[in-house]
Parts: C-alpha cells; sequence; structure tokens
C-alpha cells in the first residue's frame, strides 16, 4: 500500500503461577497464530540456554548458591541480554508469545523476605513493555489436584502463595486475567480470539517501554 509503514509484531506475554499452564497455552497459541497466517514466535524466561541462563539453571536445581539479589539481577539480565533480538522480530513483524516476563522477576523475588516490589522493579525499568498480559490464575483445589510440585527452588505452596499476591500488585489496564481450571481447549480457543484483536490493535503502536 502506497505511504503505509511496515507494521510491527505484537508482544503477548503469559504470567501465572507453576502448574497454570501457561507453557501448554504458549505453546497452541503460537501454533493457532502461525494457522491463521500470522507469523508468531515462542520465547520463554528464563532462557536456560545463554551464558546468564545457564547460571540461572544451575540456581533453580538447587546445584549452587546465589546470592538473592545478585540473582534477582541475573533474571534481569537475561531479558536485558534478549531486548536487541526481540525489538528487531518484532519491528520486522513477528509476534512474540513470551512465556513469562519482569512480572515473574519481581513476583518472585518480592516473595522472598526483605524485598519490595520497588526494589526489584527498577532494573527492569525501560525493558520493552508487553501490548498485553495474560495472567492464567488457579483454584488451590485444581493446583492440588495437578499433582506435586516439582523440585527446582519455587517450587513450594508457599512461595506460589506470596508470588500469586505479587502478581495481583502489578496488574494493569494491560492484562486480561484467566481461570485456567478450564479445559485446555477452552482457554486456548478464549485467548487466541483476545490475542488476535492485539495483534491487529498493535500492528501501528510504538513499541513502548517497561516502567518508565
Ligand atoms: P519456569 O518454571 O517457567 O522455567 O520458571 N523466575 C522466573 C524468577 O524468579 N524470576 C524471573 O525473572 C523469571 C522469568 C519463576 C522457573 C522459575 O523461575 C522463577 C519460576
Ligand atoms: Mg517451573
Amino acid at each position: 500500500m502506497p505511504g503505509s509503514v511496515a507494521e510491527r509484531g505484537a508482544f503477548i506475554v503469559f504470567e501465572g503461577c507453576d502448574k497454570s499452564g501457561k507453557s501448554t497455552q504458549c505453546s497452541q497459541l503460537v501454533q493457532r497464530l502461525n494457522d491463521a497466517g500470522v507469523k508468531a514466535e515462542l520465547l520463554k524466561f528464563p532462557d536456560r540456554t545463554t551464558t546468564i541462563g545457564k547460571m540461572i539453571n544451575s540456581y533453580l536445581q538447587q546445584s549452587c548458591q546465589i546470592e538473592d539479589h545478585a540473582i534477582h539481577l541475573l533474571f534481569t539480565a537475561n531479558r536485558w541480554e534478549a531486548m536487541p533480538r526481540m525489538t528487531e522480530l518484532l519491528q520486522s513483524g513477528v509476534t512474540l508469545v513470551v512465556d513469562r516476563y519482569s512480572f515473574s522477576g519481581v513476583a518472585y523475588s518480592a516473595a522472598k523476605p526483605d524485598f519490595s516490589v520497588e526494589w526489584c522493579q527498577q532494573p527492569e525499568r525501560g525493558l520493552l513493555r508487553p501490548d498485553h498480559v495474560f495472567y492464567l490464575t488457579l483454584s488451590p483445589e485444581v493446583a492440588a489436584q495437578r499433582g506435586d510440585y516439582g523440585t527446582e527452588r519455587y517450587e513450594k505452596k508457599e512461595i506460589q502463595a506470596k508470588a500469586a499476591a505479587n502478581f495481583d500488585l502489578l496488574k494493569d489496564e494491560t492484562w486480561t486475567v484467566i481461570n485456567a481450571d478450564k479445559t485446555k481447549e477452552d482457554l486456548s480457543t478464549e485467548i487466541f480470539e483476545h490475542a488476535m484483536k492485539v495483534v491487529d490493535s498493535s500492528k501501528q503502536a510504538e513499541l513502548a517501554q517497561l516502567w518508565l
């Protein structure tokens, strides 16, 4: 079209506690978007494949200790190192579906004693701001039915409950809270329909920065 500027992709994030089905929903959304002719890629934080990500992986698997402030900053650095590539993909029209982001960074670190939400947000300031966040919540009953947590650090009821309370503090108008007690198929249809609207409304919008 003459005079039209290139359309960018949408930046869509999934947040929620463990076992909320985030990863499944992320993959299904990418699949459905691609099937609908929308170029989309799946990303995940922490990205355990980079040098920083490998340190985070060892920490989560409890094979090393890292001081609480230091690990918080490593999780953040793991996002900063991804910014150039994410910006390029979005600018080139690719929609990014991202499994966890800064909100997990803040929610889990601020669940530790003596950590404030504000302190945790500070190093995240200026990262790319998502166009939309799907926040998957799970009732404690359904969470219990889904079986035991794994053995990674943070996979404990008390920490998940504190993280959930912190997520609630971070919600804004760009979030949709989705009750994930429903079947996978119902959820995935609901999310896809909403995501298509986000893809549409993000095309001409400027990329923005988080918490500035
Ligand atoms: P996964 O189970 O999704 O791989 O997450 N976490 C995650 C943080 O503490 N800070 C962060 O910035 C991010 C992205 C949540 C592994 C765990 O890491 C936590 C669960
Ligand atoms: Mg996990």
